[in-house]
């Protein structure tokens, strides 16, 4: 019998991959997603399987129309991606994003239940559920102290996954999934404005990229490898939360540092604190610089994922290096910009 899978954010980043993914499993992929004015699926064109999946018209806001998805498209996976996943605009729109993200993870497991218990979830929980981090590194059995409304909004939808698992039986998963990037990777987030900007740079179509705190620390894998990760869990004999990461960790200014060295610029930071700048050596000037703007309320400082537990019980193992990660970017942007 073919699987039917129902994703939800299927025109995000992980949406994309794991559509990819699961097609290659043979599924019937069935991709939610809302209304838009432009067109919002070209990554599926990118991974060239626009046509391969069927896009259902919805929103995570609209408990009705979830619940007649699940009735029509009688799916035995759903993987809940939709978010408003970017930290700064929880902060300016907190009220949204917890509608989105708590409520409208509950809309679903709440139509579980009510339709049919033997469809099984996952849940895209968030290293960010670690926040201040009260161990080094983070495995499932650390503390969270979120930092933002994001990380708030994510933890209520992590405990009534397993809420929803321990009481009605419904096979459910968190996925605690620590940063993960691709050249798909929206382009408000830090590696993928990294990579465009000094691309643009490189080509004289750009003169300076602007950031915030460059000594921000993340432990960033491959989207691809990641969602492979996703699929073992509801795959798996039985339902857990796993953490998923690399287990190492690099600073943005790293990041910022490779990328840069892969573009053969020659270069060096001179000054300090918020006055630091990245000089390209060859043309005198500064490439990189710190704006104020884009540092946030409360910042996460540090994350380093403890993943041995995906390693025992789904066999699963981060393959692309941060090396590759970073160069795979770059080297995207430079043909696609
Ligand atoms: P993304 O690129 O920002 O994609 C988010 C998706 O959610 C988009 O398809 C978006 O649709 C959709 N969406 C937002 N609000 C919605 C609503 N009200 N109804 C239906 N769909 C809605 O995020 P991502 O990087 O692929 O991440 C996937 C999931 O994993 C998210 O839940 C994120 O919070 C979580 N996560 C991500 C990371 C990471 O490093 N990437 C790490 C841990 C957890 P539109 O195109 O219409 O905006
Ligand atoms: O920031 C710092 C920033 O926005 C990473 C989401 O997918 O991963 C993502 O959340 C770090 C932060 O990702 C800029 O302060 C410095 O410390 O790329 P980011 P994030 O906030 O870690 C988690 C796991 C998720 O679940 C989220 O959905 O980089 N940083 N300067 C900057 N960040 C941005 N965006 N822009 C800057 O200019």
């Amino acid at each position: 019998m073919v699987k039917k899978a129902l994703i939800t954010g299927i025109s995000g980043q992980d949406g994309a991959y794991l559509s990819k993914f699961l097609l290659e499993k043979n599924y019937e992929v069935y991709g939610l997603a809302r209304r838009n004015s432009t067109d919002n699926l070209n990554r599926l064109d990118v991974l060239k399987i626009r046509n391969k999946v069927k896009i259902v018209d919805s929103d995570l806001l609209e408990l009705s129309s979830i619940q007649n998805l699940i009735k029509e498209i009688k799916p035995q996976e759903i993987y809940n991606l939709a978010a408003q996943s970017f930290v700064p605009t929880s902060f300016s729109l907190p009220l949204l994003s917890t509608e989105i993200n708590s409520l409208g993870c509950l809309r679903i497991l709440d139509s579980i239940r009510n339709i049919d218990r033997d469809i099984r979830f996952y849940q895209a929980s968030t290293s960010e559920m670690f926040g201040k981090v009260q161990e080094i590194p983070q495995s499932e059995k650390t503390k969270f102290y979120p930092r933002s409304p994001y990380g708030v909004s994510k933890l209520y939808s992590h405990y009534i996954t397993i809420n929803y698992r321990e009481s009605y039986n419904i096979f459910a998963c968190s996925g605690i999934l620590f940063n993960h990037e691709s050249p798909l990777r929206g382009n408000e987030f830090i590696t993928k404005k990294i990579s465009k900007a000094l691309t643009l740079i490189k080509k004289d179509k750009l003169d300076c990229l602007y950031v915030g705190n460059i000594e921000a620390k993340r432990d960033w894998g491959f989207a691809g490898d990641y969602v492979e990760a996703m699929w073992k869990m509801l795959n798996a004999k039985k339902a857990n939360d796993y953490v998923i990461a690399t287990g190492i960790t690099h600073s943005v200014k790293e990041f910022i540092d490779l990328a840069s060295n892969y573009l053969d610029f020659d270069t060096e930071w001179r000054g300090e604190g918020k006055q630091i700048e990245l000089i390209d050596k060859k043309k005198n000037s500064a490439i990189v610089k710190i704006d104020e703007k884009f540092y946030r309320p409360a910042e996460v400082d540090l994350l380093i994922g403890d993943p041995s537990l995906a390693k025992s019980e789904l066999g699963w193992e981060n393959k692309v290096s941060f090396e590759n990660l970073v160069q795979m970017m770059v080297e995207y942007d430079m043909k696609n910009n």
